[in-house]
């Protein structure tokens, strides 16, 4: 709310013990949840005691809105955003779930005055690492917008027993250990065991007439497995709303145990219970390489079966008749993983629900739409013809007959033309035949985007140009965005009282474009010293942090480098290890050479197969170690990889940072979000036109954003000319002398070998193009090194880059998808 519009601090204290938001009745909540949910009293509680009691108390206050969020729904029928991800990432809840309630000064007031630590309450919170990176995060932020703009919506996913691997660092190595987030409870979701639905596979179809002799199909599973509710409320920032993230846990199906038991096969009732429960037990580590396992396949289906029985039965509680399912629900698919809900949805309305082809197909390609997230081509999903018929036998029948419509189709609109059929086709012929997923995505749904304007633009000439050639219309761009809550308020509470204060209000963080207010103020000194203040307070919380970790102590008067996401060869962690190695080899050769310190920091997990992803990690702490233990460095330059980045570990960084990494080769980031989250926070970015990155500069202003590199047009043409990387190993002294460094073996302890892998790679291939961008980087980070020596300039470009954020709010992104894509429209609870 805004400050101007605040009613009568007398108004707001009896408004908020109504409500129960009063301090008093924080306090009293607490106690009363510390006792009757946890059974302790203050003077034996653990630390996790208080927090399940602060989270229990938070929630309370939260129900009465979701109540009546979901009884206004009901009855005003409204439109429904239907989320479907294979992964949410959305952080611890509590913190954030008080600044949406808008009580985070009174809850630690309250905590206060119970003689209670609040920020250790706070940190209790397990990481509900239900997602893999971007693409988790991107749903979890915008679960947080739908809220906020009001828009009804329900988040589906699957409720992973393991989430995400929890990261530790061994002798230089990742090490992975099972996240058992669940361990100490989940006080945030809300069990619904009625809501219940079987899941089928396997088995055979058969034809049969039905009482009108009509001919239909008859799926014959040979297992059924039960999928369960759990409901997570996710409240908007400042409204009454509440929506909905809806988790599914599998579970064996009675009838199933039951027939086992029967027969006396003890054992094997307790094996069906232990292989259904397997579904949900644990998220697929990868990142964007896909795995093309069976269980992930099961895990597919199974999460947007329950999700579409669960709309089914929504629509027959509400609306009524299922010709209007599309007027009720949208369907998002938050990349390939959920479509195979095309494909179901199909299946029920024609085996259970008696419609014709026809009429089934209208319903259904008219309530889906696709988001693409990765060009990627190993990412692309197939699965083997064999696979998906063991598994799906009715679905692949009806693929293959969505299949022969749609070609049917093509072959009408390109006469002829048989190559581009067999391109278009949703199943590969070459080789082992195999479904694609991404073209059925595109099929089956009526609108399709990419995340960011130059992905979407490839999207559209490269991966479907086919389908473009074919439905010019059906593609679209909405630019990612990320939540102002969770990555300013939350994560950076002293910027955003300090922007509150500079803009004499907080509107901004619903309003994330008031954020120009500031350029007003960009050349007042006061505001510089305090923006400085606030940059260095964060630098020092983090240097702290870092210091418990891993030993390594920050001077946080250096810059702050930051490179935090997955480490993946296209993002080029490598190519920043080479400018650390050449600031390294520069302070060898003069070691009294005025240079700006640095500290070099680096987070994120490796996929657990990926060895050149674990071996960059690998190497990451080689030059670290070696580095920060050289007296003639003298701390000049320090390196430090952040173990087990993640949602709550993340948000010491965004506010700490100077510098964001942003460097992947151009034409592979699809978007990028963690460039806006640094971004947002005052750091400045040294990057690509890649993804994202575009946009930020166009937004704020190419003098404050340190370009370098080829284009992603300058990348294709490289590629179609011949690449040969050596050319560079050998023409460049410096690039030589940095590979040939970690050659020597000064990083492994003489050990020659050990990085050749990685060495070799880059002088021989380099898919990436790492050496051909390795010379404007270094020249580009020079630039960055003499831009910081002015502190009243950068400090100017840091509140510059804080002002021009507007466009990156995921409320933006939301408004899009709801305007263009999904035609839906607020439906506001008052408080
Ligand atoms: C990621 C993209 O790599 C990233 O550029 C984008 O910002 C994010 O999705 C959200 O759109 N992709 C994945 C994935 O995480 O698994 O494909």
């Amino acid at each position: 709310m805004s400050m101007a519009q605040s009613p009568e601090p007398l108004d707001v204290d009896r408004e908020r013990t109504r409500t129960g938001m009063s301090k008093t009745a924080l306090k009293q909540g607490f106690l009363d949840n510390l006792f009757y949910i946890q059974g302790r009293f203050r003077e034996v509680a653990t630390p996790h005691d208080l927090y399940m009691a602060a989270a229990y108390t938070t929630r309370d206050r939260i129900l009465e809105r979701w109540i009546k969020s979901a009884q206004r729904y009901k009855t005003n029928q409204s439109r429904t955003v239907c989320y479907l991800s294979a992964e949410f990432l959305p952080g611890p809840h509590l913190a954030n779930n008080l600044v949406n309630l808008g009580i985070v000064e009174t809850a630690t007031e309250a905590a206060h005055e119970l003689g209670l630590d609040f920020d250790a309450i706070i940190a209790e919170e397990a990481e509900p690492g239900l997602g893999n990176g971007g693409l988790g995060r991107l749903a979890a932020c915008f679960m947080d917008s739908l809220s906020t703009l009001q828009i009804p919506s329900i988040g589906y996913g699957i409720r992973y027993e393991f989430g995400i691997f929890d990261q530790t660092i061994e002798d230089g190595w990742q090490v992975e250990k099972s996240d058992n987030w669940l361990r100490n409870g989940n006080p945030w979701e809300i069990p619904r065991p009625k809501i219940r639905f079987p899941v089928l596979y396997g088995g055979y179809t058969e034809q049969y007439r039905d009482h009108d002799g009509r001919s239909r199909t008859r799926w014959v599973p040979a297992q059924i497995i039960d999928g369960v509710a759990y409901d997570t409320p996710i409240l908007g920032y400042g409204v009454g709303n509440v929506n909905l993230l809806r988790l599914w846990k599998a579970e064996a199906s009675e009838s199933f145990d039951f027939q086992a038991f029967n027969v006396g096969d003890y054992y094997g009732a307790v094996h069906a219970k232990i292989e259904a429960e397997t579904i949900s037990k644990v998220l697929y580590p990868n990142d964007e390489p896909e795995a093309g396992k069976e269980l992930r396949l099961k895990q597919q289906f199974f999460f947007v079966s329950c999700s579409i029985q669960d709309m089914i039965r929504l629509q027959f509680n509400t609306v009524g008749p299922l010709d209007s399912f599309a007027e009720k629900f949208v369907i998002q698919l938050n990349d390939t993983h959920p479509s195979l809900a095309i494909a179901e949805l199909m299946r029920l309305l024609m085996d259970e629900h008696d419609m014709d082809w026809d009429r089934a197909w209208d319903i259904t390609h008219r309530v889906f739409c696709y988001t693409n997230h990765t060009l990627l081509p190993e990412a692309l999903e197939t699965w083997s013809v064999s696979l998906f018929e063991r598994l799906l036998p009715r679905h692949l029948e009806i693929v293959y007959e969505i299949n022969r419509h749609f070609l049917d189709e093509v072959r009408v609109h390109f006469l002829g033309d048989e190559d581009r059929v067999r391109r278009m086709s949703l199943i590969a012929e070459d080789g082992e035949r195999r479904v694609r997923m991404a073209n059925l995505a595109v099929v089956g749904s009526r609108a399709v985007n990419g995340v960011a304007a130059l992905h979407s633009e490839l999207v559209k000439t490269t991966l479907f140009k086919d389908f473009h050639d074919f439905w010019p219309d059906r593609f679209h761009n909405v630019t990612n965005g990320v939540t102002p809550r969770r990555f300013m308020v939350v994560a950076n509470p002293r910027l955003s009282r300090l922007i509150s204060e500079t803009c004499g209000s907080d509107d901004w963080i619903r309003d994330l474009d008031r954020l120009r207010d500031l350029e007003a103020h960009a050349m007042d000194s006061g505001l510089h010293e305090r923006w400085h203040e606030v940059k260095i307070a964060a630098k020092r919380d983090l240097a702290a942090w870092l210091k418990h970790r891993t030993g390594v102590l920050l001077d946080p008067e250096a810059i702050f480098d930051v490179q935090a996401k997955r480490i993946h060869e296209y993002k080029r962690q490598h190519l920043n290890l080479l400018h650390i190695i050449r600031c390294y080899q520069r302070l060898k050769q003069s070691p009294n050479q005025d240079m700006v310190p640095r500290a070099f920091i680096f987070g994120g997990k490796a996929a657990p197969g990926y060895f050149m992803a674990k071996l960059i990690i690998k190497l990451i702490n080689a030059v670290a170690e070696v580095i920060n233990n050289d007296p003639q460095i003298n701390g000049f330059i320090r390196v430090v990889f952040m173990p087990d980045f993640n949602v709550k570990n993340g948000q010491h960084l965004y506010p700490a940072a100077n510098l964001s990494e942003q460097i992947s080769l151009a034409g592979k980031e699809a978007s990028g979000t963690g460039n806006m989250k640094f971004s947002m926070n005052g750091a400045l970015t040294i990057g690509t036109l890649d993804g994202a990155n575009v946009e930020i500069r166009e937004e704020v202003g190419k003098e404050n954003f340190f370009l370098f590199g080829m284009s992603a047009e300058e990348v294709s043409q490289r590629q179609r000319e011949g690449y040969h990387p050596w050319e560079h190993y050998a023409k460049d002294a410096e690039l030589k002398s940095d590979i040939d460094l970690i050659n020597s073996g000064l990083f492994s302890h003489g050990d020659t070998q050990l990085f050749r892998p990685l060495t070799d790679r880059l002088v021989n291939q380099d898919p990436f193009m790492v050496l051909a961008d390795y010379r404007a980087y270094i020249a580009c980070q020079d630039h960055v090194a003499e831009a910081y020596r002015d502190h009243r300039h950068w400090t100017r470009m840091s509140i510059l880059n804080v002002a021009r954020m507007g466009k990156f709010s995921s409320d933006r992104a939301i408004r899009e998808y709801a305007e263009h894509i999904w035609r839906t429209e607020p439906h506001p609870i008052d408080l």
